[in-house]
């Protein structure tokens, strides 16, 4: 499998990339229809964490069977592709306990799904290339991300696989540095009340698998790089 997938320009139609979705795909399609998603001609790609605390986790092998769906591996997507090896409480703890109880087959089956989505995708844009990871990308390149995910010490790799689906590394920092070598960089894992662009690196989990507190899914046109809703362009001070 490779780690990094890359995806042609689409010709026919829009490219949106969408948040964590945390086993709300009922929520999820209501947002495509929103915007007009056509499934002829569009493609969705997502930031990955497909599963965990959301209560339509098993839905999620319908959505990896759609043709136009693409997503990249978040760090609750990573607990499927080791469940046979994981801290399972731990996992537990943070939404977990969907797969638990599954027949040891149907875990397996999970296993051999989640274990082919890449840690990164790019996809080629009218505007320029488009990456996305789960969390961050921790180095000052994205060619320099993909030599390290090929780097033949698989403890390196790993190390640095997990820097994709886990750092917050840029928006602790409030790093305002861009990516080199991508038009944008598109993550996810970061709880936001409204998407963040620090530099070219967009972070759009609004927390659309959290409805009761406000969240929403954030659809982000990779051409236009226009998200729906719109980022508000002034700084909202809201209370809490
Ligand atoms: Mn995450």
């Amino acid at each position: 499998m490779s780690l990094i997938k890359r995806f042609e320009r689409n010709h026919a139609g829009r490219d949106f990339a969408v948040g964590d979705i945390h086993g709300h795909f009922t929520l999820l399609q209501e947002a495509l229809d929103r915007a007009g998603f056509d499934q002829a001609r569009d493609r969705l790609f997502s930031v990955g964490d497909l599963v965990d605390r959301g209560p339509e986790c098993e839905d999620v092998i319908r959505w990896l069977n759609k043709p136009w769906f693409h997503p990249v591996r978040g760090n609750h997507d990573d607990y499927v592709c080791r469940y046979d090896t994981c801290e399972i409480g731990n996992w537990m703890i943070n939404g977990g306990s969907w797969f638990v109880g599954l027949p040891s087959l149907e875990q397996e089956n999970y296993a051999v799904m989640f274990r082919d989505i890449p840690i990164g995708i790019e996809v080629e844009t009218p505007n320029g290339l488009i990456g996305l990871v789960h969390a961050d990308c921790v180095f000052d390149s994205w060619d320099e991300l993909k030599r390290e995910l090929g780097c033949a010490s698989s403890q390196r790799r790993k190390l640095v696989m997990n820097t994709c689906m886990w750092s917050r590394t840029r928006i602790e920092q409030s790093d305002e540095r861009p990516v080199q070598g991508l038009r944008a960089l598109v993550v996810g894992h970061n709880p936001l009340r409204r998407p963040v662009v620090l530099g070219n690196v967009f972070h759009i989990d609004t927390m659309g698998w959290r409805p009761q507190d406000g969240g929403y899914f954030t659809l982000l046109d990779l051409h236009s790089l226009e998200a729906s809703p719109p980022i508000p362009r002034k700084l909202e001070w809201e209370a809490a």
